[in-house]
Order: C-alpha cells, then structure tokens, then sequence
C-alpha cells in the first residue's frame, strides 16, 4: 500500500505580533514590541504550502486559534463583558492581554507528537497534544489543539488522541519539535527519535545554565508508553545543554531528520556518537540504513545556526530518492551558511537541491519552515480518513488566500490587541474559517 508524508501547516491566525514573550527564543526577544504584519505572515505561509503541493507533495492545513482568549483572562480574575476583559486587562496587566492574543498556535510543530501507525501497538495513527507549559502563552493551546485535531482526524478506527500530559514543568512537553522519525518508507515500521533537554527526576543529566529546557525525558517517555511504541522502535537522545543556552529552544533549531536521514550540527547533542550507533542498529532490525550528515562547527556554527534556522528545514524526499531541503530566506542571506549550502547539494550526497522560502513575518518570532507544520506520515487508506476540508487543493488555496484578504490586518501593535473591536473581527474570520475547512464547531466562542 502507498504511504505519505503529510505536512499540515499553521495557518497564521489575525493577531499574529511580536510580544517578546518566549525567554530564551532569540528572535522573539529581540523583536519585541515591532509592528506585525498578520496578513503577510498568513500569506506567506500559504505560499509555502502551495508551492509543496504543486512540486507533488502531500500539504494539509492546521487551523489557527480563538485569539485574543478571552477565556482565559477569565480565568485569571478579569470580568465582565466580552469588552470589558479586554479593556480591563489592557490597563491593568498588557503583558497577560499580549499573551491571551498570540498567534503562535501557528507552529504546529509544537501542536502534538504523532506516530504514525507501522510504529503503534493498535496499529492506529496516535496523536499527543503538547501541554506546552513552559510558556504561559502557548499552554493554552492546547485544549484547542485537541478538537481541532479531533476534527481533522475523527475516524477512531485509524486515529487515536490523547489529552496533553500533565501541566506541570516536570512533564513539559513541546510536541514533534523534540521528535524525528526514521523509516525505510513511510508506511513501513520506524524509530521514533525523542530529543529531551533535561530529566526531572534523574540528577545525572546536565541542564542547561540560563535558558530554560522545555523538554523533559520523562515527557517523552510518557509519549512513547501512550502511543504504544516498541522498545526497539524507541531512541532517547539528550539536547546539549550548552546549545540551549545559545538559543536552541526546541532540537528542531539544530536537527532534522527524514526517511533514513539525519542532518545535525556537531554540537547539537550530548554522546553524539552512542546516539547514532543506537540509531543505526534500531533502523537496521527493520531494514533501514542509517545515514547521517553533520554540519561541522568550523563551518556553521551555533550562532549562525540559530540566526539562519538552517536546521529549522524541511527534509523532504524527492520520488528518485534523494532530498530536497525547504530552508528560509535567511539562510541565504547568511554568507557561511549559504556557501555551506551550495557545497552540499553539489557534493553528490543524499540532499540534492535547496528551495528558499521568505517567512519573515513567522521567522522574526523565532518560527521557520519546519516550525509551521506537522508531520503525519499515513498510508492511503488513513489519507482517505482524514477530513479532506483541511487537505490542500488549489481551490483551497485560493478559497483561504481570499479569505486573509477579506479579514487581516496589515498592521498591528501592542495599542491593536486593546481594541475589542479585534475580537469581533477574529471570531467573524474564524468562524468562516471553520466552513470552508469543515472543522465543525472548534472554537469557545461556538460551543459554549
Ligand atoms: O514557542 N515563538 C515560538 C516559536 C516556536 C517555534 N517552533 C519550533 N521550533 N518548532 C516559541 O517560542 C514567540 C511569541 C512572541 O514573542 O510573540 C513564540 O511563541
């Protein structure tokens, strides 16, 4: 049977802004407080799923959240009307105001972990939400996540959800970020390649020393029991402390893996070389052949990694067998990285050919390529499960380009999140956006 990678991407939702609130995300903070453009990020996102579509790619889209959420500054004691939360957290706490409007449910990286089927012992496809807890702002996602993903992947005989682990920091969990799969073909069995930055409960492994690690061994083990995984299927590998601290939030700012692929920068994981070996003789027991492609420090180095988001790509397979990588405008605009780039794709190996993407908008808070969709590899019988509302098609694409054009701003600031008038707006779009994905009722706004 044929068998897909599916990528689904965030659709950046109307209030996307740079609110400086993710501590140790380097470009969230040093793009505090500049003006947003929401209606080119969404743009630009969707230009991107096009263009995968026509090169013959299988693209899906995720739908983004009820922003600004007011719900949740219920929750946190403000009260009255609809208005009156926003006005009254607007005056009394902007930075609980700035983080109930964040568009960051677009990096769907983080939405939830998935294995696809081949790797399950119920032979479904499982999906974790991620609880996100590191950050206030995006906690909050989750709930939403998890009927949007409900709605897009509804037939229980091939899909299975789990509700986000427990949130607290010990179990903090940033989804498919921390998480790579290996595979021969993508409907065969595969290793599942967690990515930790630190333990809770065992001392022995470092963490970093000033930004915090947001995920933690104990999350993925949790993932790995719920999703039914083989022990043999299962690698754990942990982050180095040291690249953490340099900004590497998420392993997907320094790692990408794909089919029997990994390229790494040299400095991006502690025991390196146990950790390959352990990948090399697990794909092996299910016909795989491990290959591995390490970006040298003398080359690239950390700084460089974390300003170009070379890492932060999208490994794809070409249908002769080789690699394409999906990188953002910044790594062309990065001298080492680039001239790294050109000497890669012409040096024979697996990765042939580099297509640069311009998602500036999403980049500038510190979301590439690879952080705005979600991997979900599925053979053609769980393709033909998925809801089609949410899988592209060139009618799709045009029916949402009119739509960000109908509804988005090209302009918003911290003074724009104060305007109730926004919330209006949003939840008009959003339940538009809805229909023509045939979500059904996601949002708070229409079910309570
Ligand atoms: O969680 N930025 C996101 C970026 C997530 C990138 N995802 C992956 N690497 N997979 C984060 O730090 C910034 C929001 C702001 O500052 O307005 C933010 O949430």
């Amino acid at each position: 049977m044929k068998s897909y990678e599916v990528n689904f991407d965030g659709l950046v939702g109307p209030t996307h802004n740079y609110g400086g609130l993710s501590y140790g995300n380097v470009a969230s903070q040093s793009n505090s407080q500049q003006s947003s453009n929401p209606k080119e990020a969404a743009l630009q996102g969707l230009a991107k799923m096009k263009a995968l579509m026509d090169m013959g790619f299988q693209q899906g889209v995720l739908a983004p959240q009820e922003r600004p959420d007011v719900a949740a500054l219920r929750r946190l004691g403000f009260a009255g009307s609809d208005a009156q939360v926003i006005e009254q957290a607007a005056k009394e706490a902007m930075p609980l105001l700035v983080a109930s409007c964040s568009a960051s449910s677009m990096w769907v990286a983080n939405a939830a972990t998935v294995s696809p089927s081949a790797d399950t012992a119920d032979g479904r496809v499982h999906f974790t939400a991620a609880n996100l807890n590191c950050k206030y702002h995006r906690s909050i996602e989750h709930p939403t996540t998890s009927r949007v993903l409900g709605a897009m992947f509804a037939d229980q005989q091939h899909f299975a959800h789990h509700a986000a682990l427990p949130a607290v920091a010990q179990f903090g969990d940033e989804g498919a970020a921390n998480h790579t799969r290996f595979c021969r073909a993508y409907g065969e069995a595969g290793v599942e390649f967690f990515v930790f930055g630190r333990s809770t409960f065992d001392s022995r492994y470092p963490a970093p020393q000033k930004y915090p690690a947001r995920q933690t061994l104990e999350a993925s083990q949790a993932v790995a029991r719920l999703h039914g995984l083989r022990e043999e299927g299962v690698v754990y590998a942990q982050q180095n402390p040291s690249v953490i601290d340099q900004g590497v939030f998420h392993n997907d700012v320094i790692a990408v893996g794909n089919g029997e692929v990994l390229f790494y920068h040299e400095d991006a994981f502690l025991e390196t070389e146990k950790m390959l070996a352990e990948l090399s003789s697990k794909l092996a027991k299910v016909g795989g052949k491990f290959q591995s492609v390490c970006v040298p420090r003398s080359a690239v180095t950390v700084d460089d990694a974390v300003r170009s988001y070379l890492f932060n790509s999208q490994l794809l397979s070409r249908p002769d067998g080789s690699m394409l990588l999906i990188v953002p405008e910044e790594c062309r605009s990065n001298e080492r990285v680039w001239q790294y780039l050109q000497g890669l794709t012409g040096a024979g190996g697996v990765i042939r050919e580099v297509k640069v993407f311009d998602l500036k908008q999403s980049m500038q808070n510190g979301g590439g390529p690879a952080c705005l969709r979600l991997r979900v590899a599925l053979n053609e019988t769980e393709l033909a499960a998925v809801n089609p509302g949410v899988i592209m098609t060139a009618p799709l694409y045009d029916s949402l380009t009119q739509w960000v054009e109908r509804h988005y701003r090209d302009r918003m600031t911290e003074n724009d999140l104060a305007d109730p008038q926004l919330l209006l707006e949003c939840r008009g779009a959003l339940d538009e956006l809805t229909q023509i994905l045939k979500l059904g009722a996601v949002y708070p706004f229409q079910i309570n």
